[in-house]
Parts: C-alpha cells; structure tokens; sequence
C-alpha cells in the first residue's frame, strides 16, 4: 500500500522527497493516511484520504462543498486577524493539474495539510473538552451563516430523516439478509416503542418553527481538534456532510458523543449514562458562539436534537447489523449491534434524566415545549 500512497500524493503539489505513509485515525467511512515528507530540512505531513464511493457517490460536488466552504471560513479567520489560520481551518491541496483532487482505478482522493499540535478524542478526558468542542462546532455554523452562492451540494440525501431511516430499518429488519433478527430482539422491541420520536422535529420544520440552515451534520467529538498544549479548540474537520441542515442536529450530536464516559461501541452498558454537568458544558459552549443566530423553538428544543440523532444514530447502526454490516467499518462480531446498544441504552439515560434537564434549561431560560406522545 505504501508504495500505491506514494504514487497517489505524487499527483498533488507537494514538494521535496517521500518519507512514509500510515493508516490513520478512528473514522467510519473513508480510508484516512498520514503521509509526511522531507522539506528543506523538516519534515512536513498531509493528510491523505479515499473518499468512500459507496457512501459518496458523487465526489466531486462534495470537494466542491468542502473547497467553497473552506475558503469562506479562511477568509473569515483573516478578516478576524486570527493566529495560525492553518491550523484553525482545512486546506485543500491542489493537484499538478490544477484539481482539487485525484481520481485513479483505486477511488477519489484528495490531501489536506496535516494540522499539527493538534488532536481528535475518541472520548472525552474532561468537561473542559466537551466545553471547548461544542463552542467550535457552533463557531464553524456561525462562520457559515453568510456562504454566498448557490445552494451547497447535499452530499448524502436525507441524511438525518429519521422517517426515512426508521423505515430503511423496517425494511432491513423484514429482509433479515443474515439471519439476524432473532439476536436483537430486545433493541428491535426497544426501537418500535421509540419510533414516535422521530416525528417531533420534522413537525416542527414543516410548521416553519425551525429554520434549514448550513450545518456540519457529523459534529461527533472527534471530528474537532484540540490545541496538545492549550486544550483550546483549534479545527473543525471531516467537512464531507457539510450541507443543508438542522442546527439542532449539530448539537444532537454533541450530546451523543460528548455527554456519556463511555466509548460508542462499550460493551458494559452500565457505562454509558447521560451526564448532567458535561451537558451543562456544552450547552453553554455552544451557545457561546450559536446563540446568537439560533432562534427561539431551536434553543427551546436542544436537548430533543440530542435524543433524536443519538436515536436516528443508533438506529442506523441496528440497520447495518441486520444488512450485514454494508455501511460502517467494524473491527470486530457484533460491533455494529455493540454500537447500537450504547446509543438506545444513551436515549434512555436523557429520558430518565428529563426533568432535571429541563430544571437547567429553565435557568437559562430554554424550558422547551413540552412534546410526548
Ligand atoms: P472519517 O470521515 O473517516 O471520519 P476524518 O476526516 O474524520 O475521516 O478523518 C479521520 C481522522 O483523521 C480524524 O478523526 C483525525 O484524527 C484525523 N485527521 C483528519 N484530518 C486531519 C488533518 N487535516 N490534520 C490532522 N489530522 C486529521
Ligand atoms: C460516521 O465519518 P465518521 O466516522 O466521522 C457517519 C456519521 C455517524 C458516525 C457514527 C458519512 O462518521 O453519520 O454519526 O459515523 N458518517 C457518515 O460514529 O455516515
Ligand atoms: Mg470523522
């Protein structure tokens, strides 16, 4: 592989002399390499990645997206006189001929500078984190409230429908391509009793209470980077979902990836609890740099985009357990029902904790309306 990597980056404007190249970090989808060279004394590293067909099929509108986007928050960084700004935002490497990307028989690939002094978490080690990841997750939408231009590209249809995926498990569940049904009896029970979530939101949308706006739509903890030395929020990456989207999706999936100890794929589901004061972290966090443009309903309704994309989440890890795990890269048996299992077992934890949830949001003055069946 080393050596298809070296001739792969060799298409990109990348000077000085190959050193190596290593699989690299803990993403689902798309194949992720640190490659470094020798430059002028120093060694310098990129970040190369096959963009994953399967689930992206239409590549080159979504590095459109990510270069359109990129540049408008750079230019937002220098207009705001801020240090490092290749540290604070994506760079797109160009090709020799000029493209934002390189396209052979192997798949799509493209090369951003590697942002150093940096790190992503696949869970968190402190309140501090989680403060700090939910203020650049609402940064980054802020940056973006003004993208001019056309419509940006939406790089997966209906990625957050929870209709649409309650009903891809429903007819994944019916097919039973593995025989595996008969294993997950209790979350398949557990799903159809929570199915009527999946309604609330759509409903508010449609009665123009929540507004579309651009959104990351994957602010999962370690799709942020953090400053080694300052814990300080440096970089939003992994821009491939950047598209039309709900605010409060975005900040769903804060609470889905931030506000439990344990890891998303955690056997012992006694780890895995909803925690008040990490909530509390993020909600001001975000709110520190999206209250601004979020209206009332979206401020109301915060805690209900945590229960529900940890709850569309879930459900899509069920489904691709039942299709025989097509979608999501697993390491090991049954890691995809494992996932699942935190996810259903997390929507439970924010349930039972609800009205001491609501005790804090009434504080801040975000009691939200009251939705049951
Ligand atoms: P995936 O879509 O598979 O999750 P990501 O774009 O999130 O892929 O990249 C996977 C991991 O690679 C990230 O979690 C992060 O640790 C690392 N990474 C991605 N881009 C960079 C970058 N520009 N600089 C340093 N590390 C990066
Ligand atoms: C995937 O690419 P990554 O690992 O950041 C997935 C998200 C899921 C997440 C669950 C394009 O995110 O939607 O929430 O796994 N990305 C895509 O961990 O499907
Ligand atoms: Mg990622």
């Amino acid at each position: 592989m080393v050596e298809d990597v070296k001739s792969v980056v060799s298409h990109f404007q990348i000077y000085g002399e190959f050193v190596s190249s290593e699989p690299h970090g803990s993403g689902h989808i798309n194949d992720t390499y640190m490659v470094s060279y020798y430059q002028g004394g120093n060694i310098v590293r990129y970040i190369l990645q096959r963009i994953n067909q399967n689930i992206f099929t239409k590549p080159a509108e979504l590095m459109d997206n990510v270069v359109r986007v990129t540049k408008h928050v750079r230019g937002k960084l220098i207009e705001a006189e801020q240090s490092e700004v290749s540290r604070r935002v994506l760079t797109v490497l160009k090709t020799y001929e000029g493209n934002n990307y390189y396209e052979n028989e192997d798949g799509f690939w493209r090369v951003y500078l590697f942002i150093e002094k940096a790190r992503t978490y696949d869970v968190l080690e402190s309140v501090e984190q989680a403060y700090e990841a939910a203020k650049m997750f609402g940064y980054f939408q802020s940056q973006l409230v003004d993208l001019p231009g056309e419509r940006l590209y939406d790089t997966i249809p209906d990625f957050h429908n929870g209709q649409k995926r309650y009903k891809a498990f429903l007819d994944a569940l019916e097919a039973d391509a593995c025989n595996r049904a008969k294993d997950t009896k209790p979350e398949i029970d557990w799903l159809t009793d929570h199915a009527w979530i999946f309604d609330v939101l759509p409903d508010l949308v449609e009665k123009g209470e929540i507004p579309v706006r651009i959104t990351h739509n994957d602010t999962k903890i370690n799709n942020v980077m953090l400053d080694d030395e300052t814990g300080e929020g440096m970089c939003v990456i992994d821009l491939d979902t950047v598209m039309p989207g709900l605010s409060l999706y975005d900040f769903g999936d804060i609470v889905r990836t931030t506000t439990s100890p344990a890891d998303e794929d955690e056997q012992d589901l006694s780890k895995v609890n909803f925690e008040l004061p990490r909530f509390d972290a993020i909600l001001k966090g975000f709110l520190l740099t999206a209250g601004e443009f979020l209206n009332k309903a979206e401020r109301r309704n915060l805690l209900l985009g945590g229960k529900l994309i940890t709850l569309i989440i879930g459900t899509r890890f069920l489904t691709d357990y039942l299709a025989g795990d097509k979608y999501f890269k697993i390491h090991r048996e049954n890691h995809n029902l494992d996932r699942c299992r935190t996810q259903f077992k997390l929507v439970q934890s924010i349930t039972d904790q609800e009205d001491e949830v609501n005790k804090l949001l009434s504080k801040l003055m975000l009691r939200p309306i009251n939705f049951s069946r």
